[in-house]
C-alpha cells in the first residue's frame, strides 16, 4: 500500500465512523432494541470503503469533506441494511460478518430485518440533511434521487433478485447475467458513493461522469477481487464466511473462468477505472492509489 494511503484511509475512517456515531439514534433511544441493532452492524468493523470514496471524490473535485459527510455515512447505511438482510436465513444464510455474528443471530431474523429496514430508511433522512455548497449545480432531491435509484428496484434489488434466481444445483448463470449481478448489487453502489461525493463538490458535468465511470470499473473490479478471496483467503481474515461460493455452486468469476483469468479481468477492470480519472490529473491521484489498493487487498 502507498505509505500515506494508510493514514488517509485510517484518518478518513476515524471522520466517517464519528459522523455516523452523530447521526444514528443512541442506542439507549426508545425502542432500544431496533437501535442498538443498528449501531451493533455498522460498528462491527466495516473497511469503509464506499464513505472513504465519497470522500475522496469530493477531494478529487477541490472540494472539502464537510459537505459530503451526509452522502458518506448514507451509502455506508444502505451497504449496511444490505448486508444485513444479505445475511439472513433466506438470503444467503450467513452467521458471520465483519468478524461479529450476524444481526440475525445476535437478535433474532425478526430484529435484523428491521434494523435493515431502518438503515435504508434513516440512509435518506441523513442524506436530506446535506447542504450544497453555495452556487452548486446540485439539489439535495438530485442527491437523493441518485441514491434512491441506486438502492432501487433496478440496480442494488434487482441484481439481488437475479442472484437468488441464479441459485439452485441446475441453474447456471451465464457470463452477460453475472456481470449484470455485479454491476447491480456492487458496482452500482460504488459508482453512486463517488458521484455523491462528486455532487457535494459541485463536480462539473464532465467530471460527474468520470467519477461515474471510475466507480463502475472499480466497483466490478471489487466483486471480481471479492470472488477470488472467497476462494483463497480463510473466514477468519475474511470476518466472513470464506469458501461459500463454492461450496453452494454458486456462479461466481473464478468459477467460471478460473482464478488466473479472474485475476486478469480484475487488473484489466481496474486499469479501465484508473484511466476515468484524467480529468482530474493530480488532484486524481488519491482516488487512482484506492484503485490500486482495492485491487491488491487481502481480506
Ligand atoms: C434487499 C436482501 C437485500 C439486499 C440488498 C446489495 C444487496 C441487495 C445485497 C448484496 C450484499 C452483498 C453481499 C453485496 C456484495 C458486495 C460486497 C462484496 C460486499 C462486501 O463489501 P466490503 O468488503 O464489506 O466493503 P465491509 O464489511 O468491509 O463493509
Amino acid at each position: 500500500m502507498h505509505s500515506s494511503l494508510k493514514s488517509y484511509l485510517s484518518a478518513h475512517r476515524k471522520t466517517v465512523d464519528s459522523a455516523i456515531g452523530k447521526f444514528l439514534p443512541a442506542a439507549r433511544v426508545r425502542p432500544a432494541t431496533v437501535h442498538e441493532a443498528m449501531r451493533y452492524s455498522m460498528f462491527a468493523g466495516g473497511k469503509r470503503l464506499r464513505p472513504i470514496l465519497t470522500l475522496a471524490a469530493a477531494e478529487a473535485c477541490g472540494g472539502e469533506i464537510e459537505p459530503a459527510l451526509p452522502s458518506a455515512a448514507a451509502v455506508e447505511c444502505i451497504h449496511t441494511y444490505s448486508l444485513i438482510h444479505d445475511d439472513l436465513p433466506c438470503m444467503d444464510d450467513d452467521d458471520v460478518r465483519r468478524g461479529m455474528p450476524t444481526s440475525h443471530v445476535k437478535f433474532g431474523e425478526g430484529v435484523a430485518v428491521l434494523a435493515g429496514d431502518a438503515l435504508l430508511t434513516i440512509a435518506f433522512k441523513i442524506l436530506a440533511k446535506t447542504v450544497p455548497i453555495a452556487k452548486s449545480r446540485y439539489t439535495v432531491a438530485d442527491f437523493v434521487a441518485d441514491l434512491a435509484d441506486t438502492a432501487g428496484s433496478r440496480k442494488l434489488i434487482g441484481g439481488q433478485i437475479l442472484d437468488l434466481e441464479g441459485e439452485g444445483e441446475n441453474v447456471k448463470l451465464t457470463p452477460a447475467q453475472l456481470r449484470y449481478i455485479h454491476e447491480s448489487k456492487t458496482a452500482a453502489l460504488l459508482s453512486c458513493s463517488v458521484r455523491l461525493g462528486g455532487m457535494a463538490a459541485n463536480a462539473t458535468p464532465k467530471k460527474l461522469e468520470a467519477l461515474s465511470e471510475f466507480g463502475h470499473s472499480v466497483g466490478l473490479a471489487f466483486q471480481v477481487i471479492d470472488d477470488i478471496l472467497d476462494v483463497t483467503q480463510t473466514s477468519e481474515k475474511l470476518g466472513k464466511s470464506a469458501g461459500k461460493d463454492e461450496a453452494s455452486d454458486k456462479s461466481t468469476y473464478p468459477a467460471m473462468f478460473g482464478l488466473e483469468k479472474s485475476r486478469k479481468e480484475a487488473a484489466r477492470l481496474t486499469t479501465k477505472a484508473l484511466k476515468a480519472l484524467k480529468p482530474f490529473g493530480k488532484k486524481g491521484e488519491r482516488l487512482e492509489q484506492i484503485g490500486h489498493y482495492l485491487l491488491d487487498r487481502d481480506y
